[in-house]
Protein backbone atom coordinates (compact mmCIF):
# COMPACT_ATOMS: atom_id res chain seq x y z
CA UNK A 1 0.00 0.00 0.00
CA UNK A 2 1.22 3.60 -1.03
CA UNK A 3 1.89 6.11 1.98
CA UNK A 4 0.12 8.99 2.59
CA UNK A 5 2.90 11.77 3.21
CA UNK A 6 6.03 12.92 0.91
CA UNK A 7 9.05 15.65 2.02
CA UNK A 8 9.60 18.47 0.01
CA UNK A 9 12.10 21.56 -0.23
CA UNK A 10 11.47 24.64 -1.82
CA UNK A 11 15.55 25.16 -3.13
CA UNK A 12 17.75 28.09 -2.87
CA UNK A 13 16.58 28.97 -6.53
CA UNK A 14 13.18 29.29 -5.82
CA UNK A 15 13.79 31.02 -2.60
CA UNK A 16 15.91 34.04 -4.26
CA UNK A 17 13.08 33.97 -6.75
CA UNK A 18 10.34 34.67 -4.05
CA UNK A 19 8.58 32.23 -5.34
CA UNK A 20 7.73 30.43 -1.60
CA UNK A 21 4.58 31.70 -1.58
CA UNK A 22 3.36 30.84 -5.05
CA UNK A 23 4.71 26.96 -4.71
CA UNK A 24 2.72 26.63 -1.68
CA UNK A 25 -0.17 28.11 -3.47
CA UNK A 26 0.34 25.06 -5.77
CA UNK A 27 0.98 22.60 -3.02
CA UNK A 28 -2.12 23.37 -0.94
CA UNK A 29 -4.81 23.96 -4.37
CA UNK A 30 -3.64 20.41 -5.26
CA UNK A 31 -4.84 18.93 -2.10
CA UNK A 32 -1.71 18.49 0.38
CA UNK A 33 -2.44 19.21 3.80
CA UNK A 34 1.11 21.04 5.83
CA UNK A 35 2.29 18.70 8.75
CA UNK A 36 5.43 20.15 9.31
CA UNK A 37 7.08 23.05 7.66
CA UNK A 38 10.51 25.57 8.25
CA UNK A 39 12.49 27.78 6.93
CA UNK A 40 16.40 27.21 7.16
CA UNK A 41 19.68 26.52 5.55
CA UNK A 42 21.73 23.32 4.87
CA UNK A 43 25.24 23.02 5.62
CA UNK A 44 27.47 22.11 2.70
CA UNK A 45 27.75 18.92 5.44
CA UNK A 46 23.89 18.44 5.65
CA UNK A 47 23.45 18.88 2.54
CA UNK A 48 25.80 15.89 1.48
CA UNK A 49 23.88 13.61 4.12
CA UNK A 50 21.01 14.34 2.41
CA UNK A 51 21.95 13.73 -1.33
CA UNK A 52 24.12 11.14 -0.06
CA UNK A 53 22.93 8.40 -2.53
CA UNK A 54 23.83 10.81 -5.59
CA UNK A 55 27.44 10.97 -4.03
CA UNK A 56 28.80 8.61 -7.15
CA UNK A 57 27.18 11.19 -9.84
CA UNK A 58 29.20 13.33 -11.83
CA UNK A 59 26.92 16.41 -10.43
CA UNK A 60 27.01 15.64 -6.78
CA UNK A 61 29.09 18.39 -6.38
CA UNK A 62 27.52 21.03 -7.86
CA UNK A 63 24.24 19.64 -6.35
CA UNK A 64 25.67 19.88 -2.76
CA UNK A 65 27.21 23.87 -3.70
CA UNK A 66 23.70 24.56 -4.86
CA UNK A 67 21.54 23.14 -2.32
CA UNK A 68 23.69 24.88 0.85
CA UNK A 69 23.90 28.31 -1.14
CA UNK A 70 21.11 29.84 0.89
CA UNK A 71 17.68 29.51 2.51
CA UNK A 72 15.15 26.82 1.60
CA UNK A 73 11.62 25.80 3.02
CA UNK A 74 11.17 22.11 4.11
CA UNK A 75 7.64 20.78 4.74
CA UNK A 76 6.00 17.22 5.30
CA UNK A 77 3.03 16.73 2.97
CA UNK A 78 -0.20 14.70 3.82
CA UNK A 79 -2.12 13.36 0.94
CA UNK A 80 -3.22 10.10 0.08
CA UNK A 81 -0.91 8.16 -2.86
CA UNK A 82 0.96 11.36 -1.71
CA UNK A 83 4.70 10.58 -2.65
CA UNK A 84 3.67 9.29 -6.37
CA UNK A 85 1.00 12.82 -6.54
CA UNK A 86 3.75 15.05 -5.79
CA UNK A 87 6.00 13.99 -8.22
CA UNK A 88 3.44 14.46 -11.33
CA UNK A 89 2.81 17.78 -9.53
CA UNK A 90 6.70 18.88 -9.33
CA UNK A 91 7.57 17.63 -12.95
CA UNK A 92 9.99 16.14 -14.91
CA UNK A 93 13.47 16.74 -13.07
CA UNK A 94 14.81 19.12 -16.34
CA UNK A 95 12.34 21.78 -16.32
CA UNK A 96 12.31 21.55 -20.04
CA UNK A 97 10.67 18.80 -19.65
CA UNK A 98 7.98 18.76 -17.24
CA UNK A 99 4.46 19.21 -18.39
CA UNK A 100 2.36 22.29 -17.98
CA UNK A 101 0.62 22.85 -15.23
CA UNK A 102 3.65 21.44 -13.12
CA UNK A 103 5.69 23.34 -10.56
CA UNK A 104 8.91 22.93 -12.18
CA UNK A 105 7.47 24.14 -15.28
CA UNK A 106 6.74 27.63 -13.72
CA UNK A 107 9.01 27.83 -11.42
CA UNK A 108 12.38 25.76 -12.01
CA UNK A 109 15.20 27.12 -14.70
CA UNK A 110 17.09 24.14 -15.08
CA UNK A 111 17.86 20.72 -14.23
CA UNK A 112 20.01 21.27 -11.11
CA UNK A 113 18.65 24.45 -10.35
CA UNK A 114 14.83 22.76 -9.99
CA UNK A 115 12.64 24.93 -7.61
CA UNK A 116 11.52 21.94 -5.56
CA UNK A 117 12.75 18.43 -4.45
CA UNK A 118 9.54 15.57 -3.74
CA UNK A 119 10.59 12.16 -2.10
CA UNK A 120 10.42 9.22 -4.79
CA UNK A 121 9.79 6.32 -2.00
CA UNK A 122 7.44 5.68 1.22
CA UNK A 123 10.73 4.84 2.14
CA UNK A 124 12.85 7.73 1.41
CA UNK A 125 9.88 10.09 2.34
CA UNK A 126 10.46 8.74 5.89
CA UNK A 127 14.19 8.51 6.08
CA UNK A 128 13.79 12.57 4.54
CA UNK A 129 11.28 13.79 6.92
CA UNK A 130 13.20 12.67 10.03
CA UNK A 131 16.15 14.23 8.62
CA UNK A 132 14.43 17.89 8.76
CA UNK A 133 11.84 16.98 11.73
CA UNK A 134 11.29 15.70 15.18
CA UNK A 135 8.35 14.01 15.86
CA UNK A 136 7.33 16.85 17.92
CA UNK A 137 7.51 19.34 14.95
CA UNK A 138 4.47 17.36 13.28
CA UNK A 139 1.08 18.53 13.37
P1 LIG B 1 14.50 14.47 -8.81
O1 LIG B 1 14.80 15.69 -7.99
O2 LIG B 1 13.55 14.77 -9.93
O3 LIG B 1 14.13 13.30 -7.98
P2 LIG B 1 17.09 13.15 -9.12
O4 LIG B 1 16.79 12.40 -7.86
O5 LIG B 1 17.52 12.41 -10.32
O6 LIG B 1 15.86 14.07 -9.55
O7 LIG B 1 18.23 14.21 -8.82
C1 LIG B 1 18.30 14.86 -7.58
C2 LIG B 1 18.71 16.30 -7.82
O8 LIG B 1 19.97 16.33 -8.43
C3 LIG B 1 17.78 17.05 -8.77
N1 LIG B 1 16.63 17.63 -8.14
C4 LIG B 1 18.69 18.09 -9.36
O9 LIG B 1 18.75 19.24 -8.52
C5 LIG B 1 20.04 17.41 -9.35
N2 LIG B 1 20.36 16.86 -10.66
C6 LIG B 1 19.85 15.76 -11.26
N3 LIG B 1 20.38 15.57 -12.47
C7 LIG B 1 21.28 16.57 -12.65
C8 LIG B 1 22.17 16.92 -13.70
N4 LIG B 1 22.25 16.20 -14.82
N5 LIG B 1 22.94 18.03 -13.52
C9 LIG B 1 22.88 18.76 -12.39
N6 LIG B 1 22.04 18.48 -11.35
C10 LIG B 1 21.27 17.41 -11.48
Amino acid sequence: MSGNRTLTMIKPDAVRKNSIGGILQMINEAGFRIIAMKYTKLSKEKAGEFYAVHKERPFYGELVDFMSSGPIVAAILEKDNAVEDFRKLIGATDPSKAEEGTIRKKYASSIGENAVHGSDSDENANIESDFHFSKLERF
